[in-house]
């Protein structure tokens, strides 16, 4: 059960620029003094929280961050040019550990929250700036200095943004295995999953959501039926859930009956899950028997003003719609908050 997000990279800020020797050498100027400039400031390493990003993922890939060095200082009395800092932009509620130590160094709690992982070296004072009434021509400048490195752990509590829920072997495991990195066991008996999941689903082009895969739950797992509804808490804080009816069943009854009973459980639960927004999606529609009953099925829930999405998580069809339906959920629960 993997429910923490990860990333180990490696910083370094840049060097400061080398502060530079120069005389002032003009006509008629014989003995021009020094005018050798300081060193510009290598770049920070920053990394910054933002509410734009959920996951860690894209530093897994991009564990290197480097800033440049300033520029060196030059005659006339120019100073070097400070480099640019280096952004990280990391999800909000991203801790920032010492890779090898483990200390914490910062915990990035709110949306704009900085952390300057690395100072860029200051750089080195040119001639210029040693020259004294009693010492006219220094014939030396400073380096900058260098900039500093490490390897740091960020870690991320991930918390679902949306739970899965349905009867035993409706395809919640099969689903999140189609939909993200998340690989629970599949199989044809009900309980195979006995503890929850999480996977990171990617959609569009920089849009990603936390969606969890919880045991199944039967008629009367508030009594401790089945596995019972203790794994509800973990979809306790999510914003949606998607609710997955599985018509192919040997004993169904219909998918109305199937969604009742798994709102009840919700229900004597906790009453503040019932009142989460559902995605509602009949799944198995690759199967003869799911399709000859999917007609009536729809137009059933229609009746009632709920939209049912069909989808097969083995042949993917209908799969993004159920991930735009979820994404815009998702979009309205967070505006609504
Ligand atoms: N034909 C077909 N079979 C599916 C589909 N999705 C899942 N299955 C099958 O249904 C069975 C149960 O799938 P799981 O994904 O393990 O179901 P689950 O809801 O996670 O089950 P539990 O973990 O026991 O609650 C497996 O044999 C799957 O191969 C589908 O779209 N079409
Ligand atoms: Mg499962």
């Amino acid at each position: 059960m993997k429910f923490i997000d990860e990333a180990t990279i490696y910083v370094k800020s840049g060097d400061g620029g080398k502060g530079c020797v120069s005389f002032r050498r003009e006509k008629y100027v014989p003995r021009g003094g020094p005018d050798g400039g300081n060193g510009g400031k290598g770049g920070d390493i920053v990394i910054r929280a933002s509410n734009s990003h959920n996951t860690l993922l894209d530093l897994r890939y991009n564990q290197h961050h480097v800033a440049k060095r300033g520029s060196h200082g030059q005659g006339s009395n120019r100073t070097g040019k400070d480099a640019d800092d280096v952004q990280i932009v990391v999800p909000v509620g991203t801790v920032v550990k010492d890779a090898e130590t483990g200390e914490v160094l910062a915990d990035l709690a709110a949306d704009g929250a900085v952390f300057i992982a690395a100072h860029g070296g200051i750089g080195g004072r040119g001639n210029a700036s040693f020259a004294t009434a009693t010492h006219q021509t220094p014939r030396f400048a400073q380096d900058g200095i260098p900039g500093e490195e490490r390897h740091l752990k960020l870690e991320l509590k991930l918390l679902a943004d949306v739970g899965i829920i349905g009867f035993p072997n409706v395809g919640k495991s099969t689903f999140i295995s189609h939909v993200s990195a998340a690989k629970p066991k599949v199989a044809d008996y009900p309980f195979t999953t006995l503890t929850p999941h999480l996977g990171v689903v990617r959609y569009g082009r920089d849009h990603a959501f936390v969606l969890a895969d919880i045991p199944g739950l039967i008629e009367g797992a508030s009594h401790g039926m089945g596995m019972g509804t203790q794994f509800l808490r973990h979809v306790e804080r999510t914003k949606v859930l998607f609710h997955i009816i599985d018509i192919s069943r040997a004993d169904y009854e219909s998918a109305e009956h199937d969604y009742e009973v798994i709102n009840a459980e919700l229900a004597s639960f906790n009453s503040s899950l019932s009142a989460k927004t559902q995605v509602v999606a009949i799944n198995k529609v690759d199967l003869p028997v799911t399709r000859e009953r999917l007609k009536k099925e729809i137009d059933n829930f229609a009746q009632r003003g709920i939209k049912v999405l069909p989808f097969s998580a083995v042949t993917g069809e209908g799969v993004e719609q159920v991930i735009h339906a979820i994404a815009a959920a998702l979009k309205d629960a967070k505006a609504n908050e």
